[in-house]
């Protein structure tokens, strides 16, 4: 039977196991990227290895999250990471050059490549035919050190497009019906490919929305086939001999096929505050509107920008808006202010930030106590914007643009809207943009004598200590479904310059849900946290998992895992369990002791996830149920022997 294009990547790249769905396999990574924020500990990790150089065909270490430099620390951060880089033998891309995903895809994304970055985003790749998967620091050291990536072999779930996208309907509109069917939960384990006749009208920036923004299904990526548009894209960035032709065999299959007619897509939005709480303009429309922010890794472009100047052309903010734009990369500002677009942007009245994550993390532009904020970002999460009770709604560029001008949310097909194509002009900017915000790796013999920055920013990261056979531990937290990684370390402009200061930055774990759980964490010494479906939801950031395990944090019992959190709780030496039973769930309290005993003979255990079983009792209510650790075997030995790390010392693959 034929291939998908998933499979074809994944057989090309297969270094161990089958390729059916739900088996174990490993394979090797040909590109990683890391930005800033989960960047120190991924290169802090890699120096363990002590390794001379990285050894996979590219490696690039970005800048583009920690960018507001309130004091020294971010700026130590950023010294580390150049020296790092330098020394290690990676591009280095300056603050300033743009957001990891978007400057990637504009100048190394290659179709049939693997890229794994240490951030959620990766699938943003997907959009050029890449196989771009977003997993913690850890994983990715290990990557730039030449050792495979361990997944589990996904279910491909084929997206079949029809049609083209109507008037002011875009890109946003395609993963927010997506998301709409699929759900934030709806993802796991499974990669979505697009095919069918409706791919060929979408540029490569457009698709790059798509596959970007499918990281909020929780899916291992996205892809999108190869085509002539992803020649063109890479012919306009000087890069033609990258391209090769990518598609689906005619008698491909895929577990399941989901079909979207993109004639029939209206403008849409993601209410607050789960980018799956989807609903069209139309219902929602003259809700009245704060703030409008375009730009994050989702929409970015420059056709994104071009969609924008289109509709507040001749226009004005409304007064009651406060409007700013983030473009993704500096490439793309440079063509939009060759264009004419970066003019009519600032004329309009929108406020120009820098080509950086910026509001999407909260660094700043955070909206009104109380405010309605119009984002064409990808998360939507409660407090995420640095304002804990702003309502945010994930729109498209155009249905931003046209509440920016109107005070309240309006269908964009209200106003006169003819989309722009600026080709020619986004190849002259890409020219002029060039490399030089990139610094490239040096040879060997020079790489060897860099010396690398430490500021007193960088602290190593502790090291986890394996769980005891037997132990009793007291729940620390109880909370709900859809904890996300937001709300177990948040980001934001106060804790973001702490991500290299593990003892430090663990004193906002859990913050969210409740302000003083580091200190009960610490004072019992060892404890449970138990949580409902989805647990762990969103970013990539090991942080999530290394502050816990700081605070002595030694299993989360759970309905449900989201992917990436899950294998960094691995890493980190925490043993994820879910309840065999969720009706279990309700029977537990805060403050309750769970005792489990033989957990080292089940971790043992070289069979699947079915053998993995463990009777936890309640000492405080003299229960008991079954527990399972959701993991495969070799996830399993990873936590016997207390962490990734100690794992690969004691020679583990
Ligand atoms: C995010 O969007 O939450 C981030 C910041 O890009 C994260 C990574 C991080 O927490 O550092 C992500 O999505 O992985
Ligand atoms: Fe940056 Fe936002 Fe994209 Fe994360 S989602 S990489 S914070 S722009």
């Amino acid at each position: 039977m034929g291939q998908n294009v998933t499979e074809k990547i994944i057989a090309a790249h297969l270094i161990a196991g089958k390729m059916e769905a739900g088996s174990e396999i490993a394979i090797r990574i040909d590109q990683t990227l890391t930005q800033d924020a989960t960047g120190t500990m991924a290169y802090l990790q890699f120096e363990t290895m002590g390794l001379d150089r990285v050894k996979t065909e590219l490696s690039v270490s970005y800048v583009d999250h920690n960018t507001l430099q309130e004091d020294w620390k971010n700026m130590d951060d950023h010294r580390y990471l150049q020296s790092a880089a330098a020394r290690y033998g990676l591009y280095f891309s300056r603050p300033g050059n743009g957001i990891c995903h978007q400057a990637h895809l504009e100048r190394f994304g290659l179709p049939g490549k693997t890229l794994l970055g240490s951030d959620s985003h990766t699938p943003t790749g997907g959009g050029i035919g890449m196989l771009a998967i977003g997993a913690g620091g850890l994983d990715v050291a290990v990557a730039m050190g030449g050792g495979a990536f361990n997944l589990v072999m996904p279910q491909v779930i084929g997206v079949k497009l029809s049609g083209k996208l109507p008037g002011a309907s875009s890109a946003k509109d395609v993963i927010l019906e997506v998301l709409r069917r699929e759900t934030v939960k709806g993802g796991v384990g499974k990669v979505y490919e697009y095919f069918g006749e409706g791919v060929a009208s979408l540029t490569v920036a457009q698709r790059a929305t798509v596959t970007n923004m499918g990281a909020e299904l929780g899916a291992t990526s996205s892809v999108f086939p190869s085509d002539e548009k992803t020649r063109d894209f890479l012919a306009d960035r000087g890069r033609a001999e990258g391209w090769k032709e990518l598609k689906a065999d005619p008698d491909a299959a895929y577990a399941r096929v989901v079909e979207i007619d993109l004639s029939a897509l209206k403008p849409m939005a993601a209410k607050p505050h789960s980018p799956d709480n989807v609903s069209p303009i139309s219902e929602i429309a003259g809700i009245p509107v704060d703030q409008v922010v375009i730009g994050s890794c989702t929409n970015s472009s420059l056709d994104d920008l071009a969609a924008v100047a289109e509709i507040v052309r001749g226009k004005t903010v409304n007064p009651r808006v406060s409007a700013g734009i983030a473009p993704g990369s500096r490439a793309t500002l440079l063509a939009a202010e060759k264009s004419g677009v970066l003019g009519e942007l600032i004329r309009a009245g929108f406020r120009i930030l820098e080509s950086a994550c910026g509001p999407c993390i909260g660094m700043g532009f955070a909206p009104k106590s109380g405010g309605v904020s119009l984002r064409t970002f990808n998360r939507n999460f409660k407090g995420r914007s640095g304002t804990a009770d702003a309502d945010v709604y994930l729109v498209s560029p155009e249905t931003a643009a046209a509440a920016a001008v109107a005070g309240k949310i309006v269908d964009p097909n209200d106003f006169p809207f003819k989309r722009p194509d600026f080709r020619q002009l986004s190849i002259e900017a890409t020219k002029v943009a060039g490399d030089d915000m990139l610094i490239a790796p040096l040879p060997l013999e020079q790489a060897l004598k860099v010396e690398i920055e430490r500021g007193p920013n960088i602290k190593p990261c502790p090291a986890p200590v394996a769980i005891p056979d037997r132990v009793e531990l007291p729940v620390a937290l109880k909370a709900g479904d859809d904890v996300t990684t937001d709300d177990i370390m948040p980001a934001g402009a106060k804790v973001l310059p702490l991500r290299s200061n593990i003892p430090e930055i663990s004193k906002f774990a859990f913050s969210r849900l409740d302000a003083d759980f580091w200190k009960r964490a610490q004072a019992l010494g060892s404890s449970v946290v138990v949580g409902g479906l989805n647990y762990g939801q969103g970013s990539s950031r090991e942080h999530a998992a290394i502050g816990p395990m700081y605070l002595g944090v030694k299993a989360i019992l759970v309905k449900s895992f989201a992917r990436i959190h899950k294998a960094n709780l691995v890493n980190y030496g925490i043993v994820p369990l879910v309840f065999k039973d969720p009706a279990d769930y309700a029977k537990i309290e805060a403050g309750d002791k769970l005792a489990i005993e033989g957990i080292h003979a089940v971790l043992e255990k070289d069979a699947g996830v079915a053998q993995a079983e463990l009777t936890v009792r309640n000492t405080t209510k003299g229960t008991s149920f079954t527990a399972i650790i959701d993991v495969d075997a070799r996830s399993r030995r990873i936590l016997r022997a207390g962490g990734q790390v100690p794992y690969a010392k004691a020679g583990g693959i």
